[in-house]
């Protein structure tokens, strides 16, 4: 039985070009994604009781029990379902309303959460994840290496942009600080951000 499916990208695949283009999201999201898909779908065979668990307790059990191969293709499989949802064609720049508040907030100003943002991504040494969370009432900036993800800490994910060079490769070849601030210029969805607030 399929317990873990990929999900359809919500957007085009060439709806985000220039900025990321169908060609790296065919191996982003057809491959990378569906292979942590696939791997997941196998070894929870092994773990019939976590099954009826949602796809966030299983993330959380799998860590728990220290079941590396589980929570390695399942967190990626977390992860990346996030990054889309992260992705807008529309997105990208200075969001508005509450989020902006709190940014504002949280940050001192829009310009200080785009830079620590971008220079938490660069930070993040090899590959891994760049999160907005919600940590208590506080937005925070966090990284997370490899499969990690700020759920297992008890924070609440608003966004996430992945820093794997598979991420930007293709596009960016090794320019990591210009994919983040792409990222953060012209795909980010701020209208799923208030959804997570
Ligand atoms: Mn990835």
């Amino acid at each position: 039985m399929t317990i873990f499916i990929l999900p359809e990208l919500p957007f085009q695949k060439d709806a985000l070009e220039p900025h990321m283009s169908a060609n790296s999201l065919d191996f982003h999201h057809g491959k990378h994604h569906n292979a942590y898909v696939v791997k997941a779908n196998e070894l929870i065979e092994e773990k019939p009781e976590l099954k009826n668990l949602s796809l966030e307790e299983i993330v959380i059990e799998a860590e728990k029990q220290n079941m590396e191969a589980l929570f390695n293709n399942i967190g990626q499989h977390f992860n990346h379902s996030f990054f889309w949802n992260s992705l807008s064609p529309n997105g990208g720049g200075r969001p508005n309303g509450e989020i902006l508040g709190k940014i504002n907030e949280d940050f001192g100003s829009f310009e200080n959460f785009r830079e620590e943002f971008i220079n938490t991504g660069i930070g993040q040494f090899g590959s891994g994840w760049v999160w907005l969370v919600e940590n208590g009432k506080k937005l925070e900036i966090v990284k997370t290496a490899n499969a990690k993800t700020p759920i297992t800490d008890g924070k609440k994910p608003i966004i996430v942009c992945d820093v794997w060079e598979h991420a930007y490769y293709l596009d960016f070849q090794n320019r990591r600080p210009d994919f983040l601030a792409s990222f953060l210029d012209n795909l980010v969805n701020w209208e799923f951000a208030k959804q997570n607030l």
